[in-house]
């Protein structure tokens, strides 16, 4: 746990930097609106969510009883929102500064709410379900 935050206290610092220095061209995925990141592809329901400086979109309602992938996006995020935390799924990843994470969850109930939160809890995104 002490190395889990000594290497988010890194990225922090080394986030701080690159900002400064990162271009500005994050398109393509990452410029999905907040209606349109929800996709089902093979009866898997898709949620997109991009990791950087915090998660996008915030807040998403996706269809419950669908086996269900989040797919988080990162581009060039240097910040802790790439020391992810899902609470409900036990879940805890480090996302690649650029890539993409595929994250399965079983299918939800409706009602449910899973939430995702940067490690120190900072950042956060919410997909309800129903
Ligand atoms: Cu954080």
């Amino acid at each position: 746990m002490k190395t889990f935050l000594s290497i988010i206290l890194a990225l922090m610092l080394i986030g701080g930097l690159v900002w400064l220095t990162s271009d500005p061209k994050d398109s393509g995925t990452g410029s999905t609106t907040t209606q349109n990141n929800v996709s089902v592809v093979n009866g898997r329901q898709i949620v997109r969510i991009t990791a950087k400086g915090g998660y996008w979109p915030r807040q998403t309602v996706a269809k419950a009883n669908l086996p269900t992938t989040i797919k988080v996006t990162t581009n060039g995020s240097f910040d802790c929102s790439v020391a992810l935390t899902i609470p409900a799924l036990k879940h805890r990843s480090f996302l690649p500064a650029t890539g993409e994470t595929d994250i399965d969850l079983p299918e939800q109930k409706p009602g449910s709410i899973v939430q995702g939160l940067c490690a120190m809890g900072m950042y956060s995104f919410v997909i309800s379900f129903n």
